[in-house]
């Protein structure tokens, strides 16, 4: 749940980044730590060390603007790409506000994003939360890629109702902040801040 916390002004949402290994995960981290850089991001944390770049998860804390009179932070987490941890998947999600699923377009990458498109409406589902309510943006990444596959054959197996879309290149920066953006927007619309937060 996010939480609002009407002593700071803050809204915390909690953004998990999810998809196959390699699709672009921690690529998006650091394009949005880049372009939010300065005051707005404070760091990127690798958990697991500087070494093994998709061992466990990543962490991003950022400041995205303002809701209703509050500041609006999002942590944003990767999952593990594998599933040998799913009690912590779950509770990840359990505790999640919305998610970014990154499909891989890179064509031999396919069966990989499919699975883990499974794998995410499997998880949801065991979070108790219905997949209409539940906020989600689909970024198709790697669509620089000579192989990617087409668009249209895409969005038809990669499709969630009430989900966004947004194509990017994340090594170019391109469809990152874009897509937060679309995440954090479905996320905030369905919150309701209290009104005269501004009190005390
Ligand atoms: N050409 C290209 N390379 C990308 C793109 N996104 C990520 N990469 C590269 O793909 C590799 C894997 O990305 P990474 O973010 O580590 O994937 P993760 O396993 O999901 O965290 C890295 O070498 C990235 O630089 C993209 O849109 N286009
Ligand atoms: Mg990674």
């Amino acid at each position: 749940m996010a939480i609002v916390n009407e002593e700071t002004n803050e809204i915390h949402l909690k953004i998990l980044v999810l998809g196959s290994q390699g699709c672009g995960k921690t690529t998006n981290l650091q394009s949005l730590y880049k372009q939010t850089a300065g005051d707005l991001a404070t760091r990127l944390f690798d958990l697991h060390g500087m070494s093994a770049r998709n061992t466990f998860f990543d962490f991003l804390p950022l400041t995205l603007g303002k809701h209703q009179n509050h500041d609006v932070r999002a942590h944003l987490y990767t999952l593990p790409h594998h599933s040998l941890m799913p009690t912590m998947n779950h509770a990840l999600l359990a505790g999640s506000d919305g998610a970014v699923f990154i499909v891989d377009s890179r064509l031999s990458k396919l069966p990989q994003s499919e699975e883990q498109f499974r794998r995410l409406k499997d998880l949801i589902r065991m979070a108790h939360k219905n997949l209409h309510d539940f906020p989600i943006v689909i970024q198709f990444n790697h669509r620089d890629d000579p192989q990617a596959v087409p668009m249209d054959a895409l969005r038809l197996a990669f499709h969630l109702e009430n989900s966004p879309t947004v194509e990017s290149v994340a090594v170019q920066d391109i469809g990152t902040v874009e897509c937060l953006d679309a995440l954090a927007d479905m996320i905030l619309n369905q919150m309701e801040v209290p009104a005269g937060a501004t009190e005390g």
